[in-house]
């Protein structure tokens, strides 16, 4: 099983589509294994995107992500980095097919609602970052014997 980062931005927040974004990981069949309501510090960001630092839109990204609350998640499941990444759709939502978070709920790139770790490494990256191993919860969802052959 492997386990991925997912944060709803605080754009994706404000609107109201938290609700909207679990339901997706939640229906696919992913399990939820911590989540927290945060507002994240600049530093905390700047940690976060450290692999865009060379980017133009660096120093306006981690300010914005830091400027309201995330919801911060650890999903887990079968190959769930790449899913969850075809389940976003791509960076700049005018790119992405609808069907895809972004692709059905938002339109600019600054603006894309959703954060995914891309690699694995970078998911197992981003799980450390963002929550300490106390704040993961060990369960067995009752729909696990059929979400999996
Ligand atoms: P990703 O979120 O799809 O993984 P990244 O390339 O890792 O995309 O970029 C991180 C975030 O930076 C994007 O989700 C988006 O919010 C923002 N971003 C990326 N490219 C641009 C841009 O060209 N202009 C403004 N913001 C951008
Ligand atoms: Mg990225």
């Amino acid at each position: 099983m492997e386990r991925t980062f997912i944060a709803v931005k605080p754009d994706g927040v404000q609107r109201g589509l938290c609700g909207e974004i679990i339901k997706r990981f939640e229906t696919r069949g992913f399990k939820l294994i911590a989540a927290k309501f945060v507002q994240a510090s600049e530093d905390h960001m700047k940690k976060h995107y450290l692999d865009l630092k060379d980017m133009p839109f660096y120093a306006g990204l981690c300010k914005y992500m830091s400027s309201g609350p995330v919801l911060a998640m650890v999903w887990e499941g079968q190959s769930i980095v790449k899913l969850a990444r075809m389940m976003l759709g791509e960076t700049n939502p005018a790119d992405s097919k609808p069907g895809s978070i972004r692709g059905d709920l938002c339109i600019n790139i600054g603006r894309n609602i959703i954060h995914g770790s891309d690699t694995l490494d970078n998911a197992k990256r981003e799980v450390d970052l963002w929550f300490k191993a106390e704040e993961f919860v060990n369960w067995t969802p009752a729909t696990q014997a059929f979400l999996y052959e």
